[in-house]
Parts: C-alpha cells; structure tokens; sequence
C-alpha cells in the first residue's frame, strides 16, 4: 500500500462521508489541522554570498540533485540551489547592479526564471534561455522597480512543475529606501521570515517523492499533496521574540491555492506581489494562488501559540472547487511567542505611487483561458502572440472560462487591477501583481506599462501559474518592440 492510500485510509471514511453529506462525491478532501507535532524548527534559508567586482553585485547558484529525509528513516530524491532542496534567499538593492553565475548539475534541462522581476527579456531566464545539463548561465541587469518579495525558479518549457516540485525555488527579496524606512520587523529570519509554502505527495513507505506517478490520477489543476511543509520542513515552528512579526509567504505549490490565517485573530496585509501596499489592509484569511506572494504582520502576546493554517479556500467555484482543494486545511507553521517580546512598531510606510492611469492606455488586449489554451492557441515557442510597443501603458482584460480554477502571471511588469467584473478589486489587490488568481467567468482588467527592454527577438511569457497547465500549454509570449 501506497503512502497516500494509507495515510487516506485513516480519514477516508469520514471525509467520504462528508463528501456524500455536501453532495461532492469527487475527492475526499484533505486535512492535517491538529494532527502533528510541530517540533521542527523553521529552517530558514541562507541569504545568499554575493561579492561585488566593478560596481556590479555577482552572485553565484548551482542546481544540483539533493535528498531529504521528510518521512523518518526514508530519504526522498530532491533537488536544490547550493542545497538539497530550496535554494539560498538573494537579496538585492534597488538601483544595484546585479550578475548571477548559474551553474547546472542536472542531468535534464532547466533555467532559472526571475518571477516579478523587471528585467531584459534575454535576462529572464524563461524557456528560450536554457541551461543545458553540466551548462551554465551568466545574466546581469539593474534592479529597478521597488522593493518587494519575488523568487525564482525553473522555467524550462514542459517541465518546469517537474523541476518546482522537486524543490528548485527561492526567495529573490528587494529592498529600496522606502523598505528601509518603513515600520515594519526587518530583522531577516528573527521577526521578518521567509515562509515558502509547498504541498507535496509523498510515499510514506519509501520516502518517493514522485510527482509523474500522479498525472491522471490527481487532479484536473495538477498534483495536490497532502503533506504541506515550510521551507522543506514538515510540522515546523518559529520562536518569535517580537510583539509583531512578519511572514513573507511565498505560495511555491504547483498547483494548490491556500487560504492563510490563524483561527481567531485578524493579520496585516502589508505587501504583495509587487510590493508594498498603499495602506495595511486587515484580514482573517489570505488567498494566495501558486507563484503569488503576501506579506503579513501577525501581532504576537507574550508565551502564546499560534497555528498558521491554511484554511479551506474559496476558489470562487462550487463546480471543480471540491477537486481543485478547495475543501483541503493543513496546519502550516506554529509561531511560539517568547515570554517576554520586544516591542515593534504598527505597520506603517511611504507608498510609491507608480503612476499607472487608464487614460493613459493606449491599447486593450484579451486573454481568455480554457483548458491548455489561450484565446484559443496553445503555447508555441516559435510563435510571438503579442507585439506591445515600448513606453506604452495597457489594459489587459483576463478572463478564466472555465470552471476550474486558473491564475495568471505575466512577467517582465508588475499590474494593477482595475476592476473585476466591473467593480473595484477588493484591498488586497490594491497593491501591484505579477500573478492574479482568475475565479472562473469573471472579467479582471488590469493595467501595466512596458517602460523599459525593448527587444524584438526574445520574448516574454504570460501564463497560468498552475504549472501543470502551464507545461501543457496555458501560455503565450510577447515581445516589446520600438515604436
Ligand atoms: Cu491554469
């Protein structure tokens, strides 16, 4: 018997039962709420060694093949950066010159793909900048947008939810001055601490971590684990020694959305994808779909507990939604507060207004998802879908036309969002985006500008970000071209 049968075997029965009871009877839905011991300290990744040589900051990664040891006595195949699994958290400043050497041990193709990152299109590290087995690659650029939480991972075309899986990610963080003058723990890994969040399925027999083995009998949106870990750990807790503490969460899944929250206490929404908000924005729950990112500040009483879960979340569909997790919880990561705490702040910053105004469109595009397609293509890496024009500002309208759910991520620009369904988008979408969870039959219209990078050759991607429907095609590519 599999890991997962027998680990379904135990709450099977109830699950099918409450299936049946909601009239669903299509997957039994998932929980670990309150099932294990959180004795793991939160591993937390190393920021990465960087030198400077000429003004220019020149890191240094190798993806190379790893083994964790997830399930006690049965070690797991994984890969890493620098590591067995994840990758070391690079950090960089706004204005900074930054080069990377990227060095590959893999025995299969990969890249490495800036997610959020304002960058050269040849820079970007998508599917047309491979990096071939024992091969390596050296981009460069000039961090220029503000400070915000990205990451990084593989983007090889058809195997990038392979490569992810296997734990090829890490945080890329970028601070600016409003960063740093900002009123908010920065103490990184003590009161400012990175959480990547990731499901995994894992056999609890042999340790087997094979993501392929569940293609047809996962689900539609792509594997859904029941083992959820933070950082690579399983069951992990984080001693806060703050009255305040930050939690940069980084949904890393492949194809699962989360619902974030503790059980009775409201957070502060203080950043998103592209950074900080305009203003904190209070929540009991955070969604956040694969490839997004939030940053939260969670006040904390002196010698107190407090689980974070991820709470079954509202996928916007009753259709597909009981398949697509939408009924899953899972205790993520336990924050044990010291018995006395150091005082910090209330959130508070400098916005940066990037000035992003729909008078100033000068062009609409539509994208309509549906199973593996856009508008009706699947994607071609010998096809340029779009051409946008340097220095243009546009409106892209978004819509999922399925049932199921979708997201949507374009790189290359942060947006912001409009309307959805005509209406202003609720406060946590008042921030810029890279990546847009798409309820399904609704219509978002978000606005960006492509100021920079003009290159007619190379392209950039758009696509879902649930990455099985990205490797079977959910993506298309635009060039920036002169004027
Ligand atoms: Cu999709």
């Amino acid at each position: 018997m599999t890991v997962r049968a027998q680990r379904f075997t135990a709450g099977v029965l109830a699950a099918l039962a409450a299936a049946a009871l909601s009239g669903c009877g299509l997957m039994p839905s998932m929980s670990s709420v309150g099932d294990a011991d959180f004795d793991a300290p939160l591993p937390i990744p190393p920021l990465a060694e960087s030198r400077v040589e000429d003004g220019v900051r020149v890191f240094s990664l190798t993806a190379q093949e790893g083994e964790m040891e997830f399930i006690d006595g049965h070690p797991t195949a994984t890969r890493g950066f620098d590591g067995d699994f994840l990758g070391p958290t690079i950090r960089a400043e706004r204005g900074e010159r930054v080069a990377f050497e990227i060095a590959s041990e893999l025995s299969d193709v990969t890249s490495v793909h800036w997610h959020g990152m304002h960058l050269p299109a040849e820079m970007d590290g998508g599917p047309h900048q491979p990096i071939e087995p024992g091969g390596t690659w050296e981009p460069t650029w000039t961090i220029d947008q503000p400070a915000a939480t990205l990451w990084y991972h593989p983007h090889p075309h058809g195997s990038t939810e392979q490569q992810v899986y296997e734990g090829l990610a890490g945080m890329f963080l970028l601070d600016d001055e409003r960063s740093r003058a900002a009123e908010l723990p920065s103490a990184y890994g003590v009161d400012d601490v990175p959480v990547i969040v990731q499901d995994r399925d894992i056999d609890r027999d042999t340790g087997e971590m094979d993501h392929r083995e569940l293609h047809g009998k996962g689900a539609e949106v792509g594997l859904l684990g029941d083992t959820v870990m933070a950082n690579g750990a399983v069951g992990a807790f984080h001693d806060v020694t703050t009255d305040r503490v930050r939690l940069r969460l980084l949904n890393g899944s492949t194809a699962r959305t989360y619902a974030f929250g503790f059980d009775d206490r409201d957070v502060a929404l203080v950043a998103s994808d592209g950074g900080l908000l305009p203003e904190p924005v209070i929540r009991e729950r955070v969604r956040l779909s694969p490839g997004e990112r939030a940053e939260i500040v969670v006040e904390m009483e002196p010698g107190e507990r407090a689980m974070l879960r991820s709470f079954a979340p509202d996928l916007g569909t009753v259709a597909a939604g009981f398949a697509a997790g939408a009924n899953d919880a899972f205790d993520v990561l336990e924050l044990r507060a010291a018995d006395e705490l150091a005082p910090r702040p209330a959130p508070s910053w400098e916005y940066e207004d990037v000035g992003l105004d729909e008078a100033d469109a000068v062009a609409t595009r539509r994208f309509e998802l549906s199973g593996r397609k856009i508008n009706g293509a699947s994607m071609n890496m010998m096809r340029i879908d779009e051409v946008v024009e340097l220095g243009d500002t546009e409106i892209w309208e978004l819509r999922n036309d399925d049932l199921s759910p979708h997201n949507f991520h374009v790189h290359d620009v942060q947006f912001e969002v409009l309307s959805i369904d005509g209406d202003d988008p609720p406060a946590e979408l008042s921030g810029r985006k890279d990546t847009i969870y798409l309820e399904p039959h609704r219509e978002y219209r978000v606005i960006m500008r492509f100021e920079d990078y003009a290159d007619p050759e190379v392209p950039y991607m758009y696509h879902c970000h649930l990455i099985l429907h990205e490797d079977e095609g959910l993506m298309g590519q635009f060039v920036v071209a002169e004027p």
